[in-house]
């Protein structure tokens, strides 16, 4: 078992009802918010967005566990399947979700697109803020989702306040979270948003790794002493830290693997939970 990925005792959503988003995400504007009831989405029709034809089997399932002698992803299967802009809209979780967050601008978009083998799927911009609700992406028997970059100043307050709470829910929910993906630019310190991030995933056992994006933007020395110095800064050990390049494909395959052994132990706990 990778130890990056090794599953921990997982949150009651009772106990998740209290994430401290208000002390935890102060200064990004995360604040607490109720959570959905449960079943509250059934009649979202997201389950048909997921499904472009009428047969049920189309829809991609995690294989069983007693299957899962090889999952692999095929990378190729990836779709967008739909955008949420509100906490009332978000579909319940029914496979296993591998979530990007980081930054504004730290290529979190980016890089989905680079492990998906695709140009533009995900939508790409150099002006900061460009992802503003919660994107899904079917992929096989896994969810991907994009979500929207923290620590953009340019914004309204209005849409930060959307932000914050469609943030809250989505973490604060029972979700199926194989892993989080905490994205940081390997040209600078980690910011304190960075910093919060990490220590709320820490604290409340997401299985998460770090991965350092924009490596070619340095030289290979340079990268990998500024990845020794922020992995110093998180306190992560290094094999729970990736360093990439979606420019030149560096790490892709690396942390492509980290997905899936991610998703495989989190159908293992899933097929066992249920
Ligand atoms: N040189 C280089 N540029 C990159 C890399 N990854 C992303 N970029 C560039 O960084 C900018 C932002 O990339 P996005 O993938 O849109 O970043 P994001 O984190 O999704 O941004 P938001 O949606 O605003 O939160 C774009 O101009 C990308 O081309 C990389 O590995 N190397
Ligand atoms: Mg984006």
């Amino acid at each position: 078992m990778h130890p990056a990925v090794e599953k921990k005792a997982r949150l009651s959503s009772a106990e998740r009802k209290l994430l401290p988003w208000a002390t935890c995400f102060d200064s990004c504007g995360f604040r607490p918010s109720p959570h959905r009831t449960l079943g509250h989405s059934a009649s979202l029709p997201y389950v048909d967005s997921m499904c472009t034809n009428n047969d049920a089997n189309a829809c991609a399932q995690p294989p069983a566990v007693s299957e899962r002698i090889s999952m692999s992803i095929n990378y190729h299967l990836a779709k967008f399947t739909a955008s949420y802009g509100t906490s009332a809209q978000l579909p319940d979780s029914v496979r296993p979700e591998v979530s990007f967050v980081g930054r504004s601008n730290v290529g979190k978009s980016s890089i989905m697109n680079k492990i998906f083998r695709r140009k533009n799927l995900v939508k790409v911009s150099s002006t900061p803020g460009k992802t503003r609700s919660i994107n899904f992406f079917e992929c096989d028997w896994v969810d991907f989702v994009d979500l929207p970059g923290y620590g953009y100043a340019k914004v309204a307050k209005s849409e930060k306040d959307r932000w914050a709470e469609l943030m809250g829910v989505y973490f604060g929910d029972e979700r199926r979270f194989a892993l989080v993906v905490s994205l940081i630019d390997i040209r600078h310190a980690a910011s304190a948003l960075d910093e919060q991030m990490i220590a709320y995933l820490k604290r409340f056992d997401f299985p998460f790794i770090v991965v350092f994006t924009k490596s070619d933007k340095l030289g290979k020395n340079a990268a990998a002493k500024q990845a020794a110095a922020l992995r110093k800064q998180l306190d992560i050990p290094a094999d729970r830290t990736v360093l990439t390049s979606s420019l030149k494909g560096d790490g892709i395959d690396a942390l492509r693997k980290m997905i899936e052994e991610a998703c495989r132990i989190e159908v293992e706990h899933h097929g066992q939970a249920s």
